[in-house]
């Protein structure tokens, strides 16, 4: 990814407090968000972590209820 890429939260704010389940949307600047094994510079796939660390960047993301993928491009659950 290029280096001023950004990837942020549209939805809902940050601090928010929620009741029961929510609609979130996630937003990328300078780089494109595509499915999984799309080969195309500077895209990639949103993941979402949910009271998790950061793991391992050089190995694969979990994939549990803690480490969320978006591998068809999806930038809204
Ligand atoms: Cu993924």
């Amino acid at each position: 990814m290029p280096g001023d890429a950004k990837v942020y939260i549209i939805w809902p704010s940050d601090g928010a407090v929620i009741k029961g389940g929510f609609w979130i949307r996630m937003g990328l600047s300078n780089a494109g968000v595509a499915p999984a094994n799309t080969v195309k510079l500077n895209t990639g796939h949103h993941h979402l972590l949910i009271d998790s660390d950061l793991p391992p960047l050089d190995e694969p993301i979990p994939n549990d209820k803690q480490h969320l993928h978006f591998g068809l491009g999806q930038t809204e659950a």
